[in-house]
């Protein structure tokens, strides 16, 4: 049984459509940057928890310039990005990013990479200590943007806003039955973690309509929310590659868990899963069940 998260308070003098509209901005920009700003030969800058855990030095600049977006435009706010970014804001407000979800499709210029920041209320840095209230999703190779604010629901934007493309609603399929599930998904980068979720795999295939493997937590939240897949699931997230997609489908009428069984159990590393109300349990069991038991 799933329940609708309650709409956290926001600190005076601020929207959840301020928030919103700055997270599209901040998100397109990045997003055109590591687009148009690409170094020709562009490659591997370091590695981080294992050799195929890579960063570009687009990653980097990205992150920096989206970090220079937020201080000027809100300098009270937290900052929590993937490379490295962690300001303590005084707000109550910490803004959580992902300055390029996808990487290694991005290294190997494959188009399924994307933009995603988001706006917390909560410790951004504990495990089922926050709540979204604002994001965007931006996609450089579709020209899109993705965004949400709590209670103002979810769309899909052109990223030009002179395009006179009105935005699209956003709502999750109607998919109730397992077998009939296109199923999303994700690996870490660590062999022994590929291992365990490749044996969850073996388990899961046979009970779904088939798997999708996009390589952006982001992008594949995001096609929970517009339908182009009925469900998605992952083990090993941090917090940057789910905090805006969490959202996204939440306003999209989806509902997004983690591994706990209690209703509204936050999504996090031990377990992130979304799908519509009617399927999204049938999809945690799945993957909470021990590998062994149905092995
Ligand atoms: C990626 C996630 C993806 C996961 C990859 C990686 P990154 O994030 O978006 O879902 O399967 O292993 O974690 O590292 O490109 O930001």
């Amino acid at each position: 049984m799933t329940t609708a998260r309650p709409v956290p308070a926001l600190p005076d003098g601020v929207t959840v459509e301020e928030l919103e509209r700055l997270c599209v901005e901040v998100a397109v920009e990045a997003s055109r940057f590591i687009r148009d700003e690409r170094p020709p030969r562009m490659g591997v800058a370091a590695t981080k928890s294992t050799e195929t855990d890579v960063v570009t030095v687009m990653d980097r600049r990205s992150e920096e310039l989206l970090h220079r977006l937020i201080q000027a435009a809100r300098p009270d706010d937290g900052i929590l990005g993937e490379e490295g970014a962690d300001v303590t804001g005084t707000s109550g407000l910490t803004w959580v990013l992902d300055p390029i979800d996808g990487t290694v499709n991005y290294l190997y210029e494959i188009p399924a990479y994307a933009v995603s920041v988001a706006v917390v209320v909560g410790d951004a840095h504990s495990q089922g200590g926050w709540t979204p209230v604002a994001g965007a999703v931006a996609d450089p190779c579709r020209r899109l943007v993705h965004h949400a604010g709590r209670g103002t629901g979810a769309w899909t934007s052109p990223e030009d806003p002179t395009e006179s493309v009105a935005p699209e609603r956003l709502s999750v399929s109607a998919e109730d039955r397992l077998a009939r599930t296109l199923l999303a998904t994700g690996f870490g980068y660590a062999p022994e973690v590929r291992a365990r979720q490749a044996e969850v795999l073996r388990r899961v295939l046979p009970l779904v309509r088939d798997i999708r493997r996009i390589g952006s937590a982001a992008l594949d939240l995001v096609r929970v929310a517009e339908g182009s897949v009925d469900a998605y699931a992952e083990t090993g997230l941090n917090a940057w590659d789910l905090a805006a997609g969490w959202l996204v489908v939440e306003e999209a009428g989806g509902v997004v868990v983690g591994a706990g069984e209690e209703p509204g159990s936050a999504p996090g590393t031990a377990l992130t899963v979304a799908a519509g109300p009617a399927l999204v349990d049938q999809v945690r069991a799945l993957f909470v069940a021990p590998v062994d038991a149905a092995g």
